[in-house]
């Protein structure tokens, strides 16, 4: 059974309002000098392109979960993908998208996925370690220099060799998307070195390497499922989290942690999932048209969160967070460091595949 989770926080969700309202209010009172008039950058939901498939006369209901809010690069990925599959397929398979973990949080979606409750989701690769180890090399700290270099390993042989493995155990994987490069938010200090970390208590993923990485740096790290962090900050259950800009503004997480640090960590993907069970009910005709919604989501949603990032940095800075950017020698500071988790997970994961993703950046 589909657990429906109620959100603890809902006069937070009140309070969001969509980066197009904004906009649209923007520009109706003509205010250009706000900063809310940043929202203009958003590209818009492409036009779906390609012919109407011929399924087998059935019509299919699919429900979409994702754990970030509706503001969100991936929400906004979600709605294209809709458009997409319900144009193509002529209205015979209607898509019906959730936001916020409504459905459940990453690790919930995915069993919800296994039982077949639930059609489709798109979690971070870090929840899913135990089920997939070589995830795992998602989590190694300062891996993938550019975003660049991401997708190339995720739409090259790599990516497409994981999807393929991580097609078993009840769920089919047909995509990559993007939540990004990981920033720390807390609410005690500015953090410039990982002496500033001592004792700091940070949510992670539930991931042993983040645990790893924040253990290694000094502070106190408590793996949470994402979809109770806001309610943990704001209690002061945890000083501190780390997650993408777009993610901290989309969250709120601004609203109840002062100091930012943009460390750039990790890059993490999202990898876009079909229950096997429904998969299976499906006409080939309709699998191959979600695996090209997917691919077009995916790119889609890359580069809504690429043209927000900065963008978005800035307008944290606006609302009062005090954003502290690292210069390259204070980088250099984590980066050695952190050397030590490579030692320690380099074997686990396999050093052959560690050693072909730093390949594909040096190759860059
Ligand atoms: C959203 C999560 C989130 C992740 C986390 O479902 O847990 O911090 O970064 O984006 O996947």
């Amino acid at each position: 059974m589909t657990t429906i989770t109620s959100f603890p926080h809902t006069t937070r969700h009140r309070r969001t309002r969509s980066r197009l309202t904004t906009l649209m209010v923007a520009t109706v009172l003509g205010l250009t000098s706000l900063s809310a008039v940043a929202a203009t950058e958003m590209p818009p939901i492409p036009e779906v392109t390609g012919d109407v498939v011929e399924g087998d006369g059935n019509d299919y209901n699919l429900k979409f979960n994702i754990g970030l809010t509706q503001s969100s690069a991936q929400y906004r990925g979600l709605e294209y993908f809709k458009k997409i599959v319900e144009q193509r397929s002529d209205g015979h398979i209607q898509v019906q998208t959730f936001h916020s973990a409504q459905l459940g949080d990453d690790l919930q979606s995915v069993s919800a996925l296994q039982a077949g409750t639930l059609e489709m989701t798109a979690p971070s690769t870090s929840p899913m370690v135990s089920m997939f180890p070589q995830f795992a090399v998602f989590d190694l700290p300062f891996l993938f220099p550019t975003p660049e270099i991401a997708d190339k390993v995720l739409d090259g042989d790599i990516g497409q060799q994981m999807l393929k493995d991580a097609s078993t155990k009840g769920l089919v994987a047909i995509g990559w998307a993007e939540n990004g490069y990981r920033q720390l938010t807390n609410s005690k200090l500015a953090v410039t070195s990982p002496s500033d970390l001592d004792g700091l208590k940070v949510r992670t993923m539930q991931n042993p390497i983040h645990l790893d990485i924040w253990r290694t740096l000094g502070a106190n790290p408590t793996p949470m499922s994402f979809a109770e962090l806001f309610t943990a900050l704001e209690q002061g259950v945890v000083d501190g989290q780390e997650n993408p800009w777009i993610t901290i503004e989309s969250s709120k997480f601004n609203e109840v942690q002062q100091y930012a640090t943009e460390t750039n960590h990790v890059y993490t993907p999202f990898i876009t999932l079909v229950s096997e069970r429904f998969w299976n009910r499906l006409p080939e005709s309709y699998q191959q048209l979600l695996r090209e919604a997917a691919k077009q989501m995916g790119d889609y949603e890359r580069q809504v969160s690429r043209t927000l990032n900065d963008q978005i940095k800035q307008e944290l800075k606006e609302q009062g967070m005090q954003i502290t950017e690292l210069t390259p020698e204070q980088i250099a500071t984590f980066q050695e460091d952190l050397a030590p988790v490579y030692d320690d997970w380099r074997d686990k994961i396999g050093g052959d595949l560690i050693d072909r993703i730093r390949a594909e950046s040096q190759a860059q």
